[in-house]
């Protein structure tokens, strides 16, 4: 006796965003479990944006720009402008909390779906970094501009110099002096460096990640933000991670790169974030107790992950019509 099964399927995982618009199967019951014919048409759900911390106007700008057909590119670096201008955001742009001498240094980088990548670090008096590290990737044969050569370069591009440091800063780092004690904080605000990662209506993927760094840093310190790999990774054909917390610990490990490297292996975007995570605790007698470090991935159909050491740590989510801060899952639940 021939039966026949007509399924419409439609699933959205836990965290992801996999919609199978339309799975029909259609088989001879006999033959069903050996033949397994299942054909499923997997139509992941765009335009996406995932942004570290609580960045709503961040994440909706981006996500305003894939609606309207733009691209991923655009979405990433007109999203993180929105934190460089916030003066109330203490680890980016304009309002950052300076290095110990005074000093507010910015990084960023920005990589496209071609796997191109621009970054700029320890740069003084410019506020959009993030588009300096794209006019980098765009029209220069190099990748990295540092400090001085950064500044100048943005400055023959037409950007403007300007004081970064705010008044609020200000009197945050003379308050610091008194004891000068040097202790990267924790979920500072729950609102710190903006990494984001966009795909948008064609699947193309891009990224970018932004930060004045940790406060009262060593004067040329420069942390995992704008390092192809640490703070940032994208592969158009896998996925993408951002990083955020304490650079140093994201760089020892690759922590992005690595993410995107499970992914291709299989895993999915939570299962690596994890991994990731892992490899930071894990390490023989890591201490982990006074560092956040906290990652968002995402791969090419459209899943999501988060995972950081400790509790707290956010991302903004678009997906759909829907824009959504969501406390990310934690490693230290002791
Ligand atoms: C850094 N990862 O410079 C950045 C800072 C940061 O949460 O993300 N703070 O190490």
């Amino acid at each position: 006796m021939k039966r026949r099964n007509f399924l419409k399927k439609a699933s959205i995982t836990s965290l992801g965003i996999v919609a199978v618009s339309s799975a029909f199967i259609s088989c001879d019951a006999a033959s069903e479990n050996k033949k397994a014919a299942l054909i499923s048409v997997s139509k992941p759900l765009r335009p996406l944006v995932i942004a570290t911390w609580n960045t709503p106007l961040a994440v909706e700008t981006a996500a305003k720009i894939l609606q309207n057909g733009g691209n991923a590119l655009d979405a990433v670096e007109q999203g993180c402008r929105i934190e460089e201008a916030n003066e109330d955001g203490q680890s980016v742009g304009k309002g950052g909390l300076p290095d110990r001498d005074g000093n507010v240094t910015l990084d960023a980088c920005i990589m496209d779906e071609k796997g191109n990548y621009g970054a700029v670090l320890g740069v003084k008096n410019i506020m959009h970094v993030i588009s300096v590290a794209r006019k980098v990737m765009e029209d220069t044969p190099h990748v990295m501009l540092v400090a001085e050569g950064a500044e100048q370069f943005a400055v023959s591009k037409g950007f403007e110099r300007e004081n970064l440091l705010t008044e609020k800063a200000k009197k945050a780092w003379e308050d610091w002096k008194v004891k000068s004690e040097y202790k990267p904080i924790i979920n500072i605000e729950n609102h710190d460096t903006i990494g984001m990662l966009a795909i948008d209506k064609k699947g193309n993927i891009s990224g970018a990640c932004t930060t004045s760094g940790l406060a009262y840093k060593m004067a040329g310190r420069v942390g995992d933000s704008p390092i192809i790999g640490g703070g940032l990774f994208i592969d158009n054909e896998i996925g993408g991670a951002s990083a955020t917390g304490l650079g140093e610990e994201v760089l020892k490990t690759v922590g992005s790169f690595l993410i995107v490297e499970l992914m291709r292996q299989g895993k999915s975007p939570q299962e690596a974030c994890e991994e990731a995570i892992g490899r930071i605790v894990n390490k023989p007698g890591k201490d982990f107790k006074d560092f956040q470090v906290g990652y968002i991935a995402v791969n090419k159909q459209g899943q999501t992950g988060a995972y950081s050491i400790h509790e707290w740590f956010s991302y903004t989510i678009f997906k759909g019509e829907e824009n959504k801060n969501i406390k990310s899952d934690y490693f230290n639940k002791v």
